[in-house]
């Protein structure tokens, strides 16, 4: 069955191979999957309308494969690139899986296991870059604490800035066309995990020798798990220049780690993501970094994947109704209240706009009388949500 909602690789949509593959393995319980060959992941992927797939060095060449095994799956994977048109969009590094990772990869104490980190970084940059990948994340899911007396948050941020630079001088080095996007995430498998927020990463990136390289990858999930808006976060990425990447999924709140199928939680709020996206002209990779539950076979992961890509452009339609709707659009002309006078005002920034300024006759009684029509906008809003409106 094809229809308006059917996704095209025009769409951009992305998966993470560790996604689809995920086998239903959680805190408390073996997998309910058995395992799915990357290859055959990517091919299938691309049957379903992806643009494009993502993976951690680990996702592809198990930990510890001699070079010619490399070889053999990097020839493979290719050649299904090039059967089926999928791309390789971004790449990142497993630092989290291997016991040496237990207390942080790049934060870690010891110098040589922080060595060590940066060294497979630079493999797996290879790799990615080998393999077509533009964008490289870095989500540090080890890199936080529980004890805070054993490790100095302060000595944290510098070591993760000495293999920031570190990585950025690499990748100038070899002259590879690649773009750094940091993600940030409050907690787990970390108690806490250094630059918890895309704020905070957004601060840090500023800090960076090539900061010009490095942007950031909001994950709806984490944002959410802290009780934050999540599209705010990523507004603030759009308005600095600096969203290179996005993870979209669904989360509840003050869950642990859901990793939802995307728009399963929080329509509203999804509405509006898709919307920022959309309207604020976001080029990048729609990467869905989420996994199926527990309970589906084989076939229900690919039910999953089609339901994330077909949710997107259902919002991504209901997002243009709202733009279109002649009685949403009066009301938020009437909300914003444009006065030029004002403005001016504001963005004069000299002697003259300070004294006028200063003497404006504003009356806050005056001003606070206006209604502001929120009630009336929302419902509209719930209406084309709910499919009763035109
Ligand atoms: C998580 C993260 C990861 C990262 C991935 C790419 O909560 O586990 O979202 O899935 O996105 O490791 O760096
Ligand atoms: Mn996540
Ligand atoms: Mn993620």
């Amino acid at each position: 069955m094809s229809d308006a909602y059917t996704p095209k690789p025009e769409h951009k949509f992305t998966f993470g191979l560790w996604t689809t593959a995920n086998p239903g393995r959680d805190p408390f319980g073996e997998p309910t999957r058995p395992a799915l060959d990357p290859v055959e992941n990517i091919r299938k992927m691309a049957e379903i309308g992806a643009y494009g797939f993502n993976f951690h060095d680990n996702d592809l060449i198990p930990f510890g494969s001699s070079a010619k095994e490399r070889d053999r799956i990097v020839k493979d994977a290719k050649k299904v690139m090039k059967d089926t048109g999928i791309v390789c969009s971004m790449a990142t590094t497993n630092l989290f899986g291997h016991p040496v990772f237990k207390d942080g990869a790049f934060t870690s104490n010891d110098t040589r296991v922080r060595a060590y980190a940066i060294q497979k970084t630079m493999h797996a940059i290879d790799l990615g870059v080998e393999m077509g990948a533009k964008i490289y994340v870095f989500w540090g899911g080890r890199e936080g604490a529980e004890v805070d007396l054993a490790k100095d948050p302060v000595e944290s941020m510098k070591r993760m800035r000495e293999a920031m630079n570190f990585l950025t001088h690499y990748v100038k080095d070899q002259g590879y066309d690649l773009k750094f996007a940091l993600e940030a995430k409050p907690n787990e498998p970390r108690g806490d995990i250094y630059l918890a927020t895309t704020g905070n990463m957004l601060a840090f990136i500023e800090t960076l020798d090539h900061k010009e390289m490095v942007g950031v990858n909001p994950e709806y999930a984490h944002e959410t798990m802290a009780g934050l808006n999540f599209s705010h976060h990523v507004a603030q990425a759009i308005e600095c220049g600096k969203l290179f990447h996005v993870d979209l999924n669904g989360q509840k709140m003050g869950r642990f780690d859901q990793d939802l199928r995307f728009g399963s939680e929080d329509l509203k709020g999804n509405l509006l993501l898709v919307r920022l996206l959309e309207n604020r002209s976001y080029t990048g990779p729609r990467h869905f970094d989420a996994h199926a539950y527990r309970t589906e076979d084989s076939d229900g992961v690919w039910d999953f994947a089609r339901g994330c890509m077909r949710t997107y452009l259902i919002l991504k339609e209901k997002a243009r109704q709202i733009d279109d709707d002649v009685e949403i659009r009066a009301l938020l002309k009437e909300i914003r209240n444009d006065d030029e006078q004002y403005q001016s005002l504001i963005e004069a920034h000299d002697a003259d706009g300070f004294e006028k300024l200063k003497r404006a006759k504003l009356n806050p009684d005056e001003l606070a009388k206006r209604p502001l029509r929120y009630e009336r906008l929302d419902q509209l809003l719930q209406e084309i949500i709910l499919g009763v409106r035109g």
